[in-house]
């Protein structure tokens, strides 16, 4: 039988997923939005491509949680985005009231469903989602990971004139200004970038430049597009995690994932690398952390946890 995957909300990153899901025949996929018609309008469409590109899975949309039902994998987009100048913690105090909602449609009909969450402000939405739901933490995880890693590893291959696919690197922590690029661990054709900072290939300031862009990476897509933020890589990190547990691909990605003792860190979602397998969160991986990496790391996940206290004092269930 097809698998089933849920999108809630069928915006930007909503229907990104679905064109993505329906290419690569990973399930049917239910498009749901607070806003039917957008959901409606979106499958509808998505769907008028199969003859074209010849894929064979179905696609509804609906504003009932019951058309959800039973889903395997759900994909969590309900929210707002942020506009020009904003960072995204000010998303706080609107999304989390989505997010309880949300968590009160998906709890009844798919207490079984792998939960990516891509709502921001990332780690405290997703640990907010999980507290609601009462799911296992094993699945509920947060995107986040993967798209800053992705967008480090794009302006590195720009800067050195070598493909993405010969670059190994990951951003963890905390998906705000405090993320880390795990520098000790970026890999450019098998060589450590600080080889290729002593060999003067690049420079510490130039270096420290792309590790900011991608800090900032969102601000800068915000910025151009003047209405709504990124979307196209944000769908393809939501997709590679869910493909990684319908398939039992145990790939290991940077997710936002429950740490619980990891890194000397608990009771907490942050990015960290994990192994995404059939049981969704199957191991978190402890990577040794030069006292560079170990220290922002720290302060990054020091910013989730006060995010998390001022989402407290909002909604005092939490
Ligand atoms: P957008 O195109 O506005 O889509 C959001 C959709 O959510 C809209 O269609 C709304 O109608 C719908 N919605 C609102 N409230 C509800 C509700 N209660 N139930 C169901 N649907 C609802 O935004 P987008 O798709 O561009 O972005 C979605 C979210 O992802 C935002 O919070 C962004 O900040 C976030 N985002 C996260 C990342 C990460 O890397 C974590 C990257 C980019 C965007």
């Amino acid at each position: 039988m097809r698998k089933k995957i849920s999108l809630i909300g069928a915006g930007q990153i909503g229907g990104t997923l679905a064109h993505l899901i329906a290419l690569k025949e990973l399930g049917d996929v239910v498009l749901f939005d607070v806003a039917a018609g957008i959901a409606k309008g979106k499958a509808l469409d998505i769907a008028q491509s199969s003859p074209v590109n010849g894929f064979n899975v179905n696609l509804s949309g609906t504003d009932n949680y019951e058309d959800t039902k039973n889903s395997d994998v759900i994909i969590i987009t309900a929210g707002v985005p942020r506009k020009p100048g904003m960072t995204r913690d000010d998303l706080l105090g609107i999304n989390l009231k989505i997010i309880k909602q949300v968590a009160e449609g998906i709890k009844k009909t798919s207490p079984n469903a792998f939960v990516v969450c891509i709502t921001n402000p990332l780690d405290v939405i997703v640990m907010a989602l999980q507290k609601y739901t009462n799911f296992n933490k094993n699945k509920v995880i947060g995107m986040a990971g993967i798209l800053d890693s992705s967008r480090f590893i794009y302006f590195l291959s720009q800067e050195l004139n070598v493909s993405v696919k010969k670059i190994q690197s990951l951003v963890l922590g905390g998906h705000g200004d405090s993320m880390v690029a795990m520098l000790n661990h970026t890999l450019i054709d098998g060589k450590k970038i600080s080889k290729l900072v002593e060999e003067g290939l690049i420079s510490k300031e130039r270096l420290d430049d792309l590790v900011n862009r991608t800090k900032k990476g969102g601000a800068e897509i915000v910025k151009y597009l003047e209405k709504g933020s990124a979307f196209y890589a944000p769908a393809a990190s939501g997709v590679e995690m869910a493909e990684s547990y319908l398939k039992d691909l145990k790939k290991q990605l940077p997710c936002a994932a429950y740490i619980d003792g990891q890194y000397g860190i608990k009771d907490i979602y942050a990015g960290v690398p994990v192994i995404i397998g059939k049981n969704g969160v199957e191991k978190i991986i402890e990577l040794k952390l030069s006292s560079e990496e170990e220290s922002n790391f720290k302060k990054s996940i020091k910013a989730v946890k006060e995010l998390f206290d001022a989402a407290k004092k909002i909604d005092p269930s939490l």
